[in-house]
């Protein structure tokens, strides 16, 4: 059976960055996050094929590396466990922003995978469920299966049966929220997340984080279930600084941020003091790309400004979107 689902990326605003259990991806804390629109959207056919040997993955009109497919074999391993099949599959998958943009997220690509996969084989699961399933792919995956704001729950059970995503607040209360991009660089991460993480262990610093994530997390929830943006743009600001504050706690060091994510940085918190107000957040992921989150009053004026910073490749301007679809439409 074939299937095919479109998921679309998400970026945290109160961040995942450490796991209780690594083999389940279990994270060691709740995020919040805000669905991307299908800017950045990854579309996935899946088809299970008894006449296949091994699986076969395309990427963006590309064979896949070995690498990239051992991953997908490995989520593969979980779908055919959970329906009791053996099939292998082909999957093609493709981005809506290109590869090399710096952007490539693997929440939007094991969402889709999660859902078109599942699908095919003949699995009918709840959102809760796809959003468990791609847990497994990728941690951030599990929040891409909601629109609008979503929160992914660290739980507490060994099996991760309690950690999946819920929503918040729909999109349809955040039209006027934007994510304004700018591409800083286009290349892979030096350090991947899963690296990133593993040396946490070293840092005493991210103790203290664990220990400051509530009052964080109870302020971004509240203050977005109330559709209050200006509320939650300094904590937004303060858990990106934490986080890469605990990163540089690491050894070795893990620093993500160039100097132009600095330079980023004291422009928005210039631009909310010219404006006696908070009205644009900055936050960072695993690597050097600032997204600002502001309203559609000073889009325009956030783009200008990013736009004509040193360093900055080009920009893009992102609303909030929905959940995972599926289509009708298939890649194969
Ligand atoms: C986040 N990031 O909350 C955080 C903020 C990057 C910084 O989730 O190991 O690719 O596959 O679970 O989801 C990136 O890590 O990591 C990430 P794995 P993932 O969005």
């Amino acid at each position: 059976m074939k299937a095919t689902a479109l998921a679309n990326s998400n970026i945290a605003v109160i961040k995942y960055w450490g796991k209780r259990d690594e083999r389940l991806n279990l994270p060691a804390n709740n995020s919040i996050s805000f669905t991307m629109d299908d800017q950045l959207q990854t579309m996935t056919t899946v088809e299970f094929d008894s006449s296949m040997k091994e699986d076969v993955l395309e990427l963006n009109h590309h064979p896949a590396t070995s690498k990239e497919t051992g991953r997908v074999t490995s989520f593969l391993d979980v779908v055919r466990r959970m329906a009791k099949i053996r099939t292998k599959a082909r999957v093609v998958s493709k981005n809506s922003f290109p590869k090399s943009a710096g952007l490539a997220s693997s929440a939007s690509g094991f969402a889709a995978l999660a859902g078109a996969a599942s699908w095919a084989a003949g699995l009918h699961l709840s959102l809760r469920e796809l959003s468990i399933l791609a847990r497994y792919g990728s941690g951030s995956a599990s929040r891409s299966i909601f629109g609008g704001a979503v929160e992914w729950l660290a739980g507490k059970k060994k099996n991760g049966s309690d950690s999946y995503s819920v929503q918040i607040s729909p999109p349809e209360e955040w039209v006027h929220l934007h994510n304004v991009i700018a591409l800083v660089s286009e290349s892979e991460k030096k350090v991947s997340s899963v690296e990133g993480m593993r040396r946490l262990k070293t840092s005493s610093l991210f103790k203290a984080r664990l220990r400051t994530m509530d009052s964080r997390l109870k302020t971004a929830r509240s203050a977005i279930k109330h559709g209050n943006f200006e509320d939650v743009v300094i904590p937004i600001m303060q858990d990106s600084d934490n986080m890469h504050a605990v990163m540089l706690d690491c050894w070795p060091p893990v620093c993500y941020l160039t100097d132009t994510s600095f330079e980023i940085m004291e422009k928005v918190l210039e631009l909310n003091e010219s404006h006696g107000k908070p009205v644009a957040a900055y936050t960072f992921d695993a690597g050097p790309n600032a997204h600002v989150y502001t309203t559609e009053k000073y889009a325009h004026e956030v783009e200008r400004m990013l736009k004509y910073t040193d360093g900055v490749l080009r920009t893009l301007n992102c609303k909030i979107g929905k959940g995972i679809r599926f289509v009708n439409e298939d890649l194969f």
